[in-house]
């Protein structure tokens, strides 16, 4: 049951490519920066990552970088249960149970799913890329978890979640806890530095798109400096779809340095040209990211540092995740079985 001191939250990120910045500011530093509040539980979740075309050949190696990118970056296996989605077999049996009551039209519904659907031939989309939202409210309602830390981009379907619980509790009896998005101020939403239309994502490969956490300073510097601008000067927050790259690299320094609107404008009203200010972007970034790949190169030194610490969670997430497997069958009407 749920530990009504501290506020049970969940969340994950797949392990489809090279984690960015983006993932950083949008959701693991809120991990970390509440760990010691939350009963936390932060997967990787494998499983999601197969829902569009994956190399067999480094799915268990990604996985394991991005435990110990969650590592690195400050979670602490003592205060939050870090695990991977795939060892916890509960997660698939009750995706399945909610696919069984999940209206079709909700699924077709989802922008996740129609932009991604868009990027492949008609032929290769699969039943799972629909369904992915039903996986990711399983995720959540396993651990009925009351809120989930996430970046803006997975707004809709923590809604969908919400939805699919009252549903279910609807039909079936008080089953799972109904949780909440947790989206931080600064940082939700990063953009492709290539392409400020278009949010940062790991699954875009173009060699400027995107800061990845473990790219060395050179690579992280030559990326932002590269970054698309306007031809204009001014450097101020704004909506301006014009401005939107330097609204972007805004943005990222705001969610990584704390510092005010006002106070970031006024210290770059001085600034001779967009050059400084992504001079200035480059060093936080890579100041940020400089003791994070430190840490994940010790610890990713011995593969056996980051299984074991996923042995350990995936014990203390299993409990959880069985006992309201168990109670989501008996509520369905499933027959018990003998032990
Ligand atoms: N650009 C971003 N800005 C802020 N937060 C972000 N997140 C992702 N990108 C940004 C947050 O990171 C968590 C995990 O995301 P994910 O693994 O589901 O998605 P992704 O990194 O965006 O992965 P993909 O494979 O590249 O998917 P698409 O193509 O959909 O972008 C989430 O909390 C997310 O909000």
């Amino acid at each position: 049951m749920v530990n009504p001191q501290r506020k049970r939250v969940l969340s994950g990120i797949q392990p489809s490519g090279n984690l960015t910045i983006g993932n950083y500011v949008g959701a693991i530093r809120q991990w970390v920066e509440h760990q010691s509040e939350f009963d936390a539980y932060y997967c990787v979740v494998d499983l999601h990552a197969i829902t569009v075309e994956h190399d067999p050949k480094i799915l268990a190696e990604k996985s394991r970088e991005v435990a110990g990118i969650y590592i690195a970056c400050g979670l602490d296996p003592a205060q939050s249960t870090v695990f991977v989605q795939s060892h916890i077999p509960a997660h698939s049996e009750l995706a399945w149970l909610l696919t069984c009551i999940t209206p079709l039209g909700w699924l077709n519904r989802m922008t996740q799913f129609k932009d991604k659907s868009a990027k492949q031939e008609a032929n290769s989309v699969s039943n799972g890329l629909l369904s992915y939202p039903v996986l990711m409210a399983a995720d959540i309602l396993l651990y009925q978890a009351q809120a989930v830390p996430v970046g803006d981009d997975q707004r809709q379907h923590l809604e969908f979640t919400r939805d699919l619980a009252q549903r279910f509790n609807h039909m079936f009896g008080e089953t799972f806890t109904i949780p909440e998005a947790m989206i931080p101020l600064a940082g939700a939403r990063i953009m492709g530095l290539d392409d400020p239309t278009a949010k940062m994502s790991k699954s875009e490969t173009a060699q400027y798109h995107a800061v990845y956490i473990l790219d060395d300073p050179d690579t992280a510097r030559k990326k932002i400096m590269r970054s698309v601008t306007d031809s204009g000067r001014d450097i101020r927050f704004s909506d301006d779809p014009e401005k939107a790259g330097v609204n972007n690299l805004l943005n990222l320094y705001q969610a990584l340095t704390g510092q005010s609107r006002e106070a970031i404008e006024d210290h770059f009203a001085t600034a001779r040209g967009y050059g400084d200010l992504k001079k200035e972007v480059a060093e936080i970034v890579i100041e940020t990211l400089r003791p994070i790949q430190a840490r994940y190169k010790e610890l990713a030194e011995d593969s056996r540092n980051i299984d074991e610490l996923l042995a350990q969670g995936t014990m203390r997430a299993a409990a959880i995740a069985t006992q309201t497997l168990q109670q989501a069958r008996e509520n369905m009407g499933f027959l018990p079985a003998h032990s």
